[in-house]
């Protein structure tokens, strides 16, 4: 299964192209970046990116999406950028997760669900790994999801926001389920990717101009 905001990757090792479409792009840089989740097994990661790509819920998710990755397009003002969202495919469940996952990340959404002080621990975890061993300049994102299950919380907002602000994170409570702050939190994680005047890679993103004449640029997702 693929799915996509503008455009459908049939699998990790498809390569997308980008289309000169003025309707798709309207502005005519585009960059290109990693966006990665992480976090406990069930804390709705799966359930976010659905939301954001397709605008849908389901109450009974299944485990993992399918494919390696999705794609989104967010239209900042003289540019666009084009995300690369990358869901586990359960590995998280085992608590081992490979570091090829998050290589050459721009940007890292960190879930945990605010009714699980477990998950909590998990996503700190998973932030000194990412400083530890992630890419050197990966923005990093603190994602409280199932806000709608606010009567349940068990961790608080302002610990997680002060956690998040200590090591340098933007935090976001959200909910996939009624959508809120979901566009929110992935639009401004896109903004945080570094953009790269030169039109080359940075490593962690990509700028290509499409209002030259030339052929549209074939970009391998393979394995980075
Ligand atoms: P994961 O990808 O992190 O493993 P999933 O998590 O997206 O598979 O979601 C795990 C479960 O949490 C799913 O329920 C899903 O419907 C639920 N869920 C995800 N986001 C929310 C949310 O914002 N609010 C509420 N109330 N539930 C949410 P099941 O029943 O399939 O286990
Ligand atoms: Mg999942």
């Amino acid at each position: 299964m693929s799915m996509s905001g503008e455009k459908s990757i049939s699998d990790s090792k498809s390569a997308a192209v980008l289309q000169s479409s003025p309707a798709l792009f309207p502005n005519a840089k585009v960059v290109q970046g990693k966006v990665v989740l992480l976090g406990d097994s069930a804390v709705g990661k799966s359930s976010l990116v659905l939301r954001f790509v397709k605008k849908q819920f389901s109450e009974y998710q299944e485990s993992t999406i399918g494919a390696a990755f999705l794609t989104q397009t967010v239209t900042a003002k003289d540019y666009t950028v084009k995300l690369e969202i990358w869901d586990t495919a359960g590995q998280e469940r085992y608590h081992t997760m490979s570091p090829m996952y998050y290589r050459n990340a721009a940007v890292a959404v960190i879930v945990y669900d605010i009714t699980s002080a477990n998950s909590f621990a998990r996503a700190k975890f998973w932030i000194k790994e990412l400083q530890k061993n992630g890419p050197q300049k990966c923005s990093i994102v603190l994602a409280g999801n199932k806000l709608d299950l606010a009567d349940r919380r068990v961790v608080d907002t302002e610990e997680a926001r002060l956690f998040a602000e200590e090591k340098g994170a933007l935090f976001f409570e959200v909910s996939a389920k009624t959508e809120h702050n979901v566009d929110q939190m992935f639009e401004t994680a896109a903004l945080r990717i570094p953009k790269n005047l030169s039109g080359k890679s940075n490593g962690l993103s990509k700028t290509i101009d499409l209002s030259s004449s030339a052929q549209p640029e074939e970009t391998s997702k393979c394995c980075n």
